[in-house]
């Protein structure tokens, strides 16, 4: 994301309630208007009077944090991160979803994982295998190959890009879900919006820089 300093909160593309029953308003008001605003504040407040990383991009931030000077880099790490997964999360959830991805989306599923139910499962053993709070995510390669890969804490895939994210803080689903993740995962999914993930994957790859021939 080209976003720079400095950054502010995206307004929620939908309702809060709008994603009832799948994920309750409470949380979709706490989620995007105090987690996702933290983010955004902290990130604002680390770069203030950083006039040299002002200039960097979102994108920037998240993958080359450990340039940063010591003081910041920890904070910037974790704050670029939640600003960038969370406003992806947003995005990638509908009301009224369509209920499968699009071409050239759809080729690639079944390139890469043979089917969007498989694909789901594969995504369903990562957002329940990762270990306390971070991310599943559905994320594309250079070459447009798909792959799932987990992130810890608010650790972005980057350079990988990623396509679609779920937030699996306890934050994202306590207050619906309470303990049962594989439930919120399950609902998460019947969200997806699939027009956008797919249109994300098509403007991924038209804009692949070709691998120079030795
Ligand atoms: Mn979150």
């Amino acid at each position: 994301m080209d976003e720079r300093y400095p950054f502010a909160l995206p307004p929620l593309p939908y309702g809060y309630d709008a994603l009832e029953p799948e994920i309750g308003g409470r949380t979709m008001q706490y989620h995007h208007d105090k987690h996702f605003a933290a983010y955004i504040e902290n990130l604002n407040r680390l770069l203030a009077g950083q006039s040299a990383y002002q200039k960097w991009s979102l994108n920037k931030l998240c993958t080359d944090w450990e340039e940063l000077p010591q003081d910041i880099r920890q904070g910037v790490r974790n704050n670029a991160g939640g600003v960038f997964n969370h406003a992806l999360y947003f995005e990638n959830l509908a009301p009224t979803p369509v209920s499968s991805p699009l071409a050239p989306l759809s080729g690639a599923i079944a390139r890469s994982f043979g089917d969007s139910e498989t694909m789901k499962n594969v995504l369903k053993t990562a957002a329940l295998g990762q270990f306390g709070s971070g991310w599943a995510v559905l994320c594309a390669d250079k070459g447009g190959e798909l792959r799932v890969v987990k992130t810890a804490n608010q650790d972005t895939p980057l350079p990988l890009h990623p396509l679609l994210v779920c937030d699996v803080w306890e934050h994202a689903y306590y207050l619906d879900y309470q303990n049962r993740r594989g439930d919120y995962f399950d609902s998460w999914w019947r969200l997806v919006n699939w027009p956008r993930v797919s249109h994300d994957y098509e403007i991924w790859m038209s804009r692949r820089i070709p691998v120079p021939q030795p």
